[in-house]
């Protein structure tokens, strides 16, 4: 395999979509062994196919707002791959998103799907529409207008939509809304749904509860537990809060949040009380995690900077991609950081995520780590399936295992000569193989 002339290719093909092309490079880069070992892949030329998005749809949004005043917005969905089962994925409402951003996202999410061992295709879309300020009335019209032209597109056996940055159960609740009046059908075609109309229990704090069961995992490796440890988290959203949750159910102290605006360190740690607060802070529809201290005065507000100049044992980066740079990840581990689990996608710039496997601390790519949310996403599918609802002991027991055999996968392709586990490679390997050897056996189509 030619990396740099791929690269310089898809570059070509591609161009302005720099995270597309870093999310490819990474997984290339770390499949290279396994190429040179199974001529099956370039005699089917895998690589050249698995880069390449089955389809992207991209289409306009028209919507009015509380003033009466006509918007537009532009909303995608990358249906990346289906070699093992339907495009599976969220949506993501964010002024970034951009289609190379989503591009990115489809193609980590065709790995991570695999890791899970659920029949799941890779997808993503979403839209560069911004919910921050915006009404629950404005909020819902752009959801019913995005449906409009979206539900051609998708359905249970063809497209399963779910949540990400910027949507959460009550955007899904809308767009699932008007896909069931517009195909008068009531056949769950989202996950992520509301609990008294097919959604799972343990969905919301699933990527969370996963991020930090993959870490417990982690660090079983090493003799050594969460409890106790003292624990950094950057977001306030969905998957920060999940991860939170569990940290303390474990035994953690967790004394940061952040937001756009800088972070939050909380000496007496992030429990009871301050953690249904994150879901008031959310629901306040603002752009800023600072309120915290006006509610909780022993934390302290660090104005536009990162949560990882904090001393800290566990490193859960749970906002948005390429959050944690070179220079965070030598702080963290200057500061003898020993394990980073990923909850949010690709959140470590390529250069951070090389300090800590130089470091060898225990590091996991959120396509490992944060499968849990997806995972849980495929037990909703078979709850809906079979027309019955799990109880949440139930869910948690399923997903709890499904992550501790994703550990299991990513230790098995990426122990290296010394012992050391380099998850990266692990989960690339591991995800790779699956979905590529669907592909041959499916032949060229
Ligand atoms: P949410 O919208 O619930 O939360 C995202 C959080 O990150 C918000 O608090 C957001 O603040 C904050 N944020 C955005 N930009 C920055 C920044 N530059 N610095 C610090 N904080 C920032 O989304 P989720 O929790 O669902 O998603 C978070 C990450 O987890 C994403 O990478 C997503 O792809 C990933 N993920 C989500 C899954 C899920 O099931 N929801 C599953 C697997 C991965 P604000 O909104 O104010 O910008
Ligand atoms: O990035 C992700 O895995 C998600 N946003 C969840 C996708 C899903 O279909 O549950």
């Amino acid at each position: 395999m030619d990396l740099e002339k791929i690269m310089a290719d898809l570059e070509k093909k591609n161009p302005g979509q720099p995270e597309f092309l870093q999310a490819v490079k990474e997984v290339l880069e770390t499949i290279e062994d396994v190429i040179k070992e199974n001529p099956k892949y370039e005699a089917n030329n895998i690589i050249e196919r698995i880069i390449e998005p089955d389809r992207v749809i991209s289409f306009k949004v028209e919507w009015l707002d509380d003033k009466g005043k006509v918007n537009v917005n532009r909303a995608y969905r990358v249906q990346f791959n289906n070699a093992i089962g339907p495009y599976k994925g969220g949506m993501r409402f964010h002024p970034s998103v951009t289609l190379g951003s989503l591009k990115f996202l489809g193609f980590e999410q065709t790995f991570k799907n695999a890791l899970t061992t659920l029949p799941m295709g890779g997808a993503k879309g979403g839209s560069d529409f911004n919910p921050k300020g915006k009404s629950n009335a404005e909020i819902m019209r752009f959801c019913h207008a995005l449906m409009t032209e979206l539900y051609k597109y998708v359905g249970p056996d063809t497209d399963i939509p779910a949540g990400d940055i910027g949507v959460g159960g009550r955007e899904i609740g809308y767009m699932y809304g008007m896909y069931k009046k517009l195909t008068n059908t009531h056949n769950g075609v989202f996950t992520g749904k509301g609990r008294n109309w097919g959604g799972s229990l343990i969905r919301p704090e699933a990527t969370g509860f996963g991020n930090v069961y993959f870490a417990e995992e982690m660090l079983k490796t090493r003799g050594e537990s969460i409890k106790g440890k003292i624990v950094a988290v950057s977001g306030f959203g969905n998957v920060s809060w999940g991860s939170i949750i569990k940290a303390n159910q474990l035994g953690a102290k967790v004394v940061t949040i952040s937001g756009p605006d800088g972070y939050v360190y909380d000496p007496d740690g992030i429990s009871g009380e301050k953690i249904d607060y994150l879901l008031d802070l959310r629901a306040s529809n603002q752009d800023i995690v600072k309120p915290y201290t006006y509610e909780f005065p022993n934390a302290q507000f660090f104005e536009g900077k990162r949560p990882w100049e904090v001393k800290c044992d566990v490193a859960l980066p749970c906002a948005i991609q390429n959050e944690l740079n070179a220079e965070d990840a030598q702080n963290l581990v200057n500061n003898g950081v020993m394990c980073v689990s990923e909850g949010a996608n690709m959140p470590c710039t390529p250069e951070a995520m090389e300090i800590f496997l130089k470091a060898k601390i225990l590091y996991a790519p959120g396509k490992a780590s944060n499968a849990g949310g997806v995972a849980t996403s495929g037990l909703e599918q078979t709850q809906n399936a079979m027309k019955l609802n799990w109880t949440a002991e139930e869910v948690e027991e399923k997903l709890r295992q499904i992550m501790i055999n994703i550990h299991e996968a990513c230790v098995k392709y990426g122990k290296e000569e010394d012992g050391y586990v380099n998850y990266v490679k692990g989960a690339n390997v591991a995800g790779f193989i699956k979905v590529a050897d669907a592909m041959i056996d499916q032949g060229v189509i």
